[in-house]
């Protein structure tokens, strides 16, 4: 395994300037079915590899700047029965399904995700409700993740879909939408170095709060975009099937589907 050091310096770009995933993680070497995925997808066609580069950066905070109560928001804790029994179970049995326009279709376990080389980054969250937080989010690139499974040359966005019905907590009002959250982003963000499958929360495994087992952060945009409670990114050419066709829970209500800060 490699050192923390040089984990934490291993961005996406020194991966892909580097050509090779496998020399980025030892144990993910030894991972037959992970390396068949990781050596295919350096045969990747340049469709999608233009979208690697435009890279302009989200600001990132100091260690000083952390807000001592990150708020939680939207759904405080899925009540649906899936969720809550890989939950009893420590999310052994969670996994994160890759599917759709890919070379290499992929379920990714918990403890694989969290030895794939990590980018931790201080930034600062933005609700449309008019709250901010800065908080510190450890996880992959979503880029190396893509780069593993291979979109194909028509992919363009890429679909997070949620274990939780937003409006089926008692609180807001129990079953009122029969929608679970989902969220999309293109592969121009899906590629940028700040846009991470998040495990860890200033150090820590997320919270149920914050979205347990893994969470999106994609940093050039506003909180909604975030999604929370991942189970299964689905890479396509249109959102358009997904949900009422808006590519998001709240942009299907009116939200802008590009929320840029
Ligand atoms: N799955 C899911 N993701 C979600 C939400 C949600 O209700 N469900 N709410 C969104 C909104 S509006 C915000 S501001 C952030 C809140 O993240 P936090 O609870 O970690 O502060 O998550 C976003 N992602
Ligand atoms: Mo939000």
């Amino acid at each position: 395994m490699i050192g923390f050091t040089r984990r934490k310096l291993l961005g996406f770009g020194g991966v892909a300037a580097g050509g090779s995933l496998l020399a980025a993680c030892d144990s993910l070497a030894h991972n037959d079915g992970i390396t068949k995925v990781v050596r295919s997808a350096e045969k990747a066609s340049l469709g999608w590899q233009r979208a690697i580069g435009r890279d302009a950066l989200a600001p990132e905070y100091s260690l000083a700047d952390l807000s001592p109560d990150f708020k939680v928001n939207g759904t405080h804790a899925p009540v649906e029965a899936q969720y809550q029994a890989m939950l009893g179970n420590g999310f052994a049995d969670w996994r994160l399904k890759v599917s759709g326009l890919v070379a290499n279709p992929t379920e990714f376990s918990l403890p694989q995700l969290k030895a794939l080389p990590a980018r931790t980054q201080i930034t600062k969250h933005d609700c449309v409700e008019g709250w901010t937080a800065i908080g510190q989010w450890t996880g992959p690139q979503l880029g190396l993740i893509m780069q593993a499974v291979g979109p194909k040359p028509n992919a363009r966005y890429v679909v997070f879909r949620c274990a939780d019905n937003y409006g089926g907590e008692a609180s807001k009002g129990g079953a009122q939408s029969t929608s679970l959250y989902y969220e999309s982003i293109d592969l121009i963000d899906a590629f940028h170095p700040q846009t991470i499958l998040a495990h860890s929360l200033n150090g820590k495994p997320l919270s149920v709060g914050h979205g347990a087992p893994l969470r999106l952060r994609v940093e050039r945009q506003l909180g909604y975009k975030q999604a929370k409670y991942l189970m299964e990114l689905v890479v396509t050419d249109s959102y358009a099937s997904f949900g009422q066709g808006g590519g998001g829970y709240w942009e299907d209500r009116g939200y802008e589907w590009y929320a840029g800060i």
